[in-house]
Order: structure tokens, then C-alpha cells, then sequence
């Protein structure tokens, strides 16, 4: 056998405080080219970055070398969005390299907290659905999954947030300003992808009809190599991010007849794909240049995959035994077609046989309920941008709904609601079915979602496939979310249990019976506090935000959107600061909170901006209020993201969960709060509801029509003014804020705008869950006057909720769908 020479390795051998100072040095010195006397922290962190990387990287050489010459089975996980957050605080926790990074900054008279400050997070997902992917990554590497992400390396991740008078203002996120020193560009694996021409018949040498693209224009895929290290396990899996880049950098005719301009044009439309991540969460906007950053990514990795990651000369019948192909929501869905005209166009397969293959390599996972986030795309501009694509779908149709038409043959309605083609209001392609047509495997992301996806959203298709449907409960990583975010929560489970936790969740049981032990009571609420201070100075030194002292931190962290129903939360302020100020409630008797918001709307999403320009005017007038000081306040921190994420929700006391039942498909913030012993109040949607089965009711406060109810309610004509008649607090809460009380008087625009909204249509049923909501809160309440009985329920939602690790939710899809 040919022995390839060894990889050179720093890590196992060189585990020293003395290598690793030299490593530092030497990326400072030789790599960026500044003396330690005159760098900036920035450039002492990039350094610092670089020599973690280092440790990782032999690891990484050595896992891909392993999974090229094993046949274990991999996944390869399509995303549009990876939220990955910091990476140097995971990867020095993964890596174990944190006392040794301390201890030789401290020799070089440096502070790795300081440094670590320096990381901008890349903020390259919108929420939940891109948070969960980088979740998943992690997972797959501590599960041992050989896999490897894709997506793509926007420019400019999410945009940054900041308030003016109270609404939100959108700016460029300019992560890479200085630079990331995680990343590795591989510009010899870089790939070409078309976009737009036409489409030729012709007959080949055995004089078959077969159809060739010719594309219009082109661009390059330029991969950017991130690691992505397993739970001290020796695995280093990959993240591959796309960047677009011209074919041609300009063209030297044109330059050299004067017109510079129109020279670079054609690079500035190339580099356009990959320039911005749109930030629209949950409703698509189904513009051009979307589509093409599917396309670019999904065709690059289908290309890398088939080049790169699989060994050399492969058979692609064996695909289907090699790889899944896992569809992070309709984002990726393009790469269907794509893969059928690699295989017929390129490959020269037979149609059946390139279709029997595509069935076995695609799962897909869809993230939602709501109709109008299911993305469709216009006929008529999937024609122009991926004319042979669209050829294909239409094929794929027909001959679907031949199937459809055997097996329902008196059943015309149902041939037209399930064809992949939608006729009204324009004709377009449903990518959600089109997804599920072809996938083996369809799952949602927790019970409840799964079940609606079955019954509702894609019952047609669960008649036809019930053995396609499953479902895959969301997770968090424990690492990031509990490790790394809670030292002290951790440090106190270690000493209590051992550290098995960390990659074993489940182990969190063994923490159960310390609820009944008063000392470990007292060690839990000292680590609360001295969270909360923590995050108390955060919010000082980010924000200039200062909160009490003590009382309870009642948290609302999500997108803005009116299923998630923030205007909720806000009623339920209003009314509390309208019965004190009108004498019906003696401020003694409220429960001091300090109510904190998070939360970016998208910029085209004028009702969840004029929310958050609302929330923010409650918020003034009651910081202001001189006898609401200490009791009463609320913290709306600007740009809410992962970094600030890890600080709140170890600080939390109240974690809100309240979206109209039916609407949430998971959601993962509730995992995250609930770990680190925040009681949930919430309703009976998405894993709110796992989460109460496990936690049991008595440590969760539940409200609200659970979604059997609010199909009822809608059925039977929902009328928001009856609950705005019929209760006073509710209709106190909506005039006082319909009065201009918050708005210095301002009762038009978006005061107006807002409150009748609300009590004409209130499409998420606030106002029908007001009362219930209200009674939840006086429950809260009368808990946590009990602070040591409120401990022993923080304790056991820690202690039941390790159902909810990302490494669970990756075994599942391993036994339910990549393995099954
Ligand atoms: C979101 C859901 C959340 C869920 C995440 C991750 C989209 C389209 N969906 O409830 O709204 O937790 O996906 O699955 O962003």
C-alpha cells in the first residue's frame, strides 16, 4: 500500500502553554506581519484565532482522509443559512484548549477575555432555521457523522439593528471587514455555474434524444473552508461556504476602448450572488436574485460533492449508499433538477433511472406552517434563469400526476392540488412539493409540526406517502448553549454529576433528586444572580442599559412577527402599567421584572416595525416613570444575535413562548431557556409542548386555545371585537395606547395603524388568548414569590430537558431517515 508521508501535526504532541505561545507568535509575526508590541486586540485576536485553528487543522486532514477510504454512509446538509456566532469561545471549548490559550495569553501579558471580545459573530442566518443548522453541524461532528455543510459565504450577513426614536434602522453587516481567520478559500476547487440561455435537442451517437443547456452567463464558486469540530472526539467535519466571483474579472476589449464601467460589469453581477443574505424569515419574497443564490450554492456542492468529496471514479449508482442529500427547507430544493440533469444531460443516464436515483438521495426537512412561507417560483422566471431546470420539473409533473390519477382516478380537484405546478395567481413551481415528491424521507421539526404537516399542509401527500412522513424534534447544542454560555451552571452540574453531560444530555436526569436538596438550591439561585449581573453589565457596556438589581428577568428573544404575537407580550405590559397607574393595583403588590425584548424585523415587514416602534415607546414612558423605578422596567437591547443570546438566557427567569397554536412549527429558543432554568410560560404549540410533557405542568405555565381551539374559533368567524368589548383590562390596555400615552400624543400612523389592526382583524388571535394569558401571568407571579419553590422548578426543567440536545435530534434523523 502507498503510504502517504504523515499529516504534520501541533495538537496531541505539543499540548504545551510554551507551543502554543510560539504558534501565536509566529501567526502574528510571520502570517499577519505585526510585532506583538504594536498589534491592535484585533490583530491579537486573528492570531490567536489562527493558532486554535492550527490545533484543529491536523484533526480536520486526518477526518477527511478517514472518510474518503471508509463507506460508512454521510449526510451532506443544504443550507441557505448557517447562524453560526462567535467560533472561539466553541472551538477552544471543543478543542480543549482553553486553559492553555488562558494561561500563555496571560505569560504574553494579555487577557483572552479581552480578545475574545474582538470576534465579530458572522451572522449568517436569519433565526431559528439557521441557528438550528449550526447546531446541527456541531452535532454531527460529536455524533461521528461523517458529513459535511454546505451554504453559502455571504458578503453581508444580517443586517445590524439599531433604533431611531424607537424604530428599527437596517445596516450593512460588514463581518468581514477584518478579516476571518476561521475561514480557508480553496481557489483550486472552485466551480462554474450557468445561469439563463437556452436549451438544445439533439441526437447522440447511438441516436437518442437528448437535451443540452447552453447557459447564458457565468459565475464561479469560490469555496471558503470553515472546521467544525466534534466534543473532544478527534472529528473535524466541513463547512463549505460559497462566495461568487466572475468568470472573467473584466473585460479587456471593452476596457481598453474607455467604457471602464461596462468592462466590470459582468463581475459586479457575479459577485452580486453572494453579496447579501436576504432577511426575510418565514415569508419569501421570491425575487430573482434569491433564486439565483440557490441555485449557485446547491450547484456548486452538488459539483464539489461529486468531484471532491467522492473518491475518484466512483460510480454515481452507488450515491444513494454514500450520501444523503438533507433539504434545510425549500431553500435548497433547486439541487433536484440539478442533480437529474448532471445524471441525464451530463452523464447520459436513462430518465427512469436518473429519477430512481434522485428518489433515494434527497431527504427534506420543511420549517414551517404557515401557507405563505412555502416558496414558490414564477414559471416564467425559473424559465429564463434555469430554462433546462424548469424542463425537468415539468417532466418530473407529469409524470406524478399520472401516479396521482390512477391512484385517485375520480378525484380531478386533488390531480390540481397537488400538482408541483400552481396555476393561480401565477403560474409557479411549489418547491415544498416538489421536495416532498421526491424526497424519501419528509420531516417536520417537532411533534405537533409533524402531525399538521401530515394532516393539513401536505395532507394530499401524506394520502399518497404516509410511509414518507416523520418527524425529527429540533435540538439545541449543549456546548454552545449550556458549556460554553453557563460556566457556572456548568461547573456546578460537573461537580454534582461528572461531565459526561456534555455529550450525553440524558445524564442531566441524575440532577433530579438535588431539587430536593437545599444546599444545591442555594449553589442553582447564587449562579442565577451572578448571571444575571453578568448580563447586567453587558447590556451596560453594549447598550448603556441599565436594570434592576434584583426581580425577575422575563425574556422575549425571536424574530418580530405577528404569529409569535410580541404584541401580546406588550398588551400584557400595558395593562399592568394601566392598573397602576389608575389606582387598581398597588405597585407592592406587582412582582418586580424587568421585561426584555429581542428582536429584528424584516425590513419590508411594516407591522412587526411599527411592534417594535411600539414596544419601544412602552418602554420609554415606563423607564420614566419615577414611581415605576426598581419594580417595573423594560430592555429592548438593539440587535439582538447569538453573542448577546448566550448571555441573556443563562440570566433568565422567564422565558415567553406564546404564538398562536398552530403557528410555531419548533422553535429552539425554549430549549435553550428551559436548560439553563428558565420556567416557560407558553402555549401549546410547536416543542412548547415536549417541553411541558417533560418538565411537567406544575413547572411550566400554560395558556391559551391550544390549535384544535383556534381551528374552532376560525371556523367558526372570529371576531376580535367581542374580547375588546367584553373585557375591560383588554380594551383599557388597547385605548391607552390607541390615546397617544406612549407617543407624546400621537394617536395617527402607526399608533392607529397597530390598535386597529388588532381589534379588526388580529389575524393571530391576541386578543382571544389576552384573558388567559393575564391569569398565566398571576400565576407566575404567585410562584415566584416562593424564590426557593421557583429554584426547584428551574432545577428540574434542567434537569428533564435534555430530550432537547441537537446530538438526540441527529441520532434520530440517523435512525428515521439517513439510516433507516
Ligand atoms: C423556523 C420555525 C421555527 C423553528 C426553526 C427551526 C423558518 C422557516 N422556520 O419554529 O419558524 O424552530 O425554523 O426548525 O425559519
Amino acid at each position: 500500500m502507498n503510504q502517504s508521508p504523515a499529516i504534520p501535526s501541533i495538537a496531541a504532541r505539543e499540548r504545551s502553554v510554551e507551543s502554543f505561545t510560539r504558534e501565536f507568535l509566529r501567526e502574528l509575526t510571520f502570517t499577519q506581519g505585526i510585532s506583538l508590541e504594536r498589534a491592535s486586540v484585533n490583530d491579537k485576536y486573528q492570531a490567536l484565532a489562527r493558532t486554535v485553528r492550527a490545533y484543529l487543522t491536523t484533526d480536520w486532514l486526518e477526518t477527511l482522509s478517514q472518510d474518503k477510504s471508509s463507506s460508512e454512509k454521510g449526510v451532506a446538509y443544504l443550507s441557505a443559512e448557517y447562524l453560526l456566532g462567535r467560533q472561539l469561545d466553541n472551538n477552544l471549548l471543543t478543542a480543549d484548549l482553553e486553559d492553555l490559550a488562558r494561561e500563555a495569553m496571560q505569560g504574553l501579558g494579555l487577557s483572552l477575555d479581552e480578545l475574545r471580545e474582538a470576534e465579530v459573530e458572522p451572522g449568517l442566518g436569519n433565526g431559528g432555521l439557521g441557528r438550528l443548522a449550526a447546531c446541527f453541524i456541531d452535532s454531527m461532528a460529536t455524533e461521528g457523522v461523517p458529513s459535511i455543510g454546505y451554504g453559502i459565504r455571504y458578503e453581508h450577513g444580517i443586517f445590524k439593528q439599531t433604533f431611531e426614536d424607537g424604530h428599527q434602522v437596517e445596516h450593512a453587516d460588514n463581518w468581514l471587514h477584518m478579516g476571518s481567520p476561521w475561514e480557508m478559500p480553496h481557489p483550486e476547487m472552485s466551480v462554474e455555474v450557468g445561469f439563463g440561455g437556452t436549451v438544445e435537442g439533439y441526437a447522440d451517437d447511438a441516436g437518442r434524444e437528448r437535451r443540452r443547456w447552453v447557459p447564458q452567463w457565468n459565475v464561479m464558486g469560490l469555496p471558503y473552508t470553515y472546521m467544525v469540530p466534534g466534543y473532544r472526539n478527534g472529528r473535524v467535519n466541513t463547512l463549505r461556504l460559497w462566495s461568487a466571483r466572475a468568470t472573467q474579472a473584466f473585460d479587456l476589449k471593452i476596457f481598453n476602448s474607455g467604457d471602464f464601467e461596462d468592462a466590470v460589469r459582468g463581475q459586479t453581477r457575479a459577485e452580486t450572488i453572494s453579496q447579501v443574505l436576504y432577511p426575510e424569515d418565514s415569508t419569501p419574497q421570491g425575487k430573482e436574485l434569491r433564486l439565483q443564490q440557490q441555485y449557485f450554492f446547491v450547484a456548486c456542492s452538488l459539483r464539489d460533492y461529486i468531484d471532491q468529496v467522492l473518491p475518484a471514479g466512483t460510480d454515481l449508482a452507488e450515491l444513494p449508499d454514500r450520501i444523503t442529500f438533507q433539504l434545510n427547507d425549500t431553500h435548497p430544493v433547486i439541487a433536484i433538477p440539478e442533480l437529474m440533469r448532471i445524471l441525464v444531460d451530463e452523464r447520459g443516464w436513462e430518465w427512469d433511472d436518473a429519477w430512481a436515483l434522485t428518489q433515494k438521495t434527497f431527504a427534506y426537512t420543511c420549517h414551517t406552517l404557515l401557507p405563505e412561507a412555502l416558496e414558490v417560483w414564477p414559471v416564467e422566471l425559473l424559465g429564463r434563469l434555469l430554462p433546462r431546470h424548469l424542463e425537468i420539473i415539468y417532466r418530473i409533473n407529469d409524470a406524478f400526476l399520472v401516479q396521482v390519477r390512477e391512484q385517485f382516478p375520480h378525484d380531478p380537484l386533488r390531480v390540481r392540488h397537488m400538482s408541483i405546478i400552481q396555476e393561480e395567481p401565477v403560474r409557479a413551481v411549489r418547491m415544498a412539493f416538489l421536495a416532498t415528491v421526491t424526497a424519501f424521507k419528509v420531516n417536520g421539526v417537532a411533534a405537533l409540526h409533524s402531525q399538521l404537516l401530515s394532516d393539513k399542509v401536505l395532507s394530499d401527500f401524506a394520502d399518497m406517502y404516509p410511509q414518507k412522513f416523520t418527524n425529527v424534534t429540533n435540538g439545541v447544542t449543549p456546548r454552545r448553549f449550556v458549556a460554553q454560555a453557563n460556566p457556572g451552571l456548568s461547573g456546578l452540574i460537573t461537580a454534582a454529576i461528572g461531565d459526561g453531560w456534555v455529550s450525553d444530555l440524558d445524564r442531566l436526569r441524575d440532577l433530579e433528586p438535588l431539587a430536593e436538596d437545599r444546599e444545591f438550591r442555594l449553589a442553582y439561585a447564587a449562579i442565577k444572580r451572578a448571571n444575571r449581573r453578568r448580563f447586567a453589565d453587558t447590556l451596560m457596556a453594549r447598550d448603556g442599559l441599565e436594570i434592576a438589581e434584583d426581580g425577575m428577568i422575563d425574556a422575549m428573544v425571536k424574530r418580530l412577527h405577528e404569529y409569535k404575537r410580541q404584541s401580546l407580550k406588550l398588551l400584557h405590559i400595558v395593562s399592568l402599567y394601566e392598573r397602576i397607574a389608575t389606582g387598581k393595583l398597588a405597585i407592592e403588590d406587582v412582582t418586580p421584572r424587568t421585561f426584555v425584548f429581542g428582536a429584528k424585523a424584516a425590513p419590508g415587514y411594516v407591522r412587526a416595525k411599527e411592534t417594535i416602534a411600539l414596544i419601544n415607546h412602552v418602554g420609554a414612558t415606563i423607564n420614566a416613570d419615577a414611581s415605576l423605578q426598581g419594580r417595573l422596567k423594560v430592555a429592548f437591547p438593539a440587535n439582538y444575535n447569538v453573542t448577546l443570546a448566550e448571555k441573556l438566557i443563562p440570566a433568565s427567569d422567564l422565558s415567553e413562548q406564546i404564538s398562536l397554536a398552530g403557528k410555531e412549527a419548533s422553535g429552539t429558543g425554549n430549549m435553550k431557556f428551559a436548560l439553563n432554568g428558565a420556567l416557560t410560560i407558553g402555549t401549546d404549540d410547536g416543542a412548547n409542548i415536549e417541553i411541558r410533557e417533560l418538565v411537567g405542568d406544575e413547572n411550566f405555565f400554560l395558556f391559551g386555545m391550544d390549535e384544535p381551539q383556534v381551528a374552532a374559533l376560525q371556523a367558526s368567524g372570529y371576531s376580535p371585537e367581542k374580547y375588546y368589548a367584553e373585557d375591560e383590562d383588554l380594551r383599557n390596555a388597547l385605548d391607552l395606547i390607541a390615546s397617544g400615552r406612549f407617543t407624546d400624543g400621537e394617536t395617527g400612523g402607526f399608533v392607529a395603524s397597530l390598535v386597529a389592526s388588532l381589534i379588526e382583524r388580529d389575524r393571530f388571535m391576541a386578543l382571544a388568548d389576552f384573558r388567559s394569558y393575564v391569569d398565566a401571568q398571576e400565576r407566575v407571579e404567585a410562584a415566584y414569590a416562593d424564590q426557593d419553590g421557583w429554584t426547584r422548578s428551574a432545577i428540574l426543567n434542567t434537569a428533564r430537558t435534555g430530550f432537547f440536545s441537537s446530538d438526540r435530534s441527529i441520532r434520530d434523523y440517523l435512525a428515521r431517515i439517513w439510516r433507516a
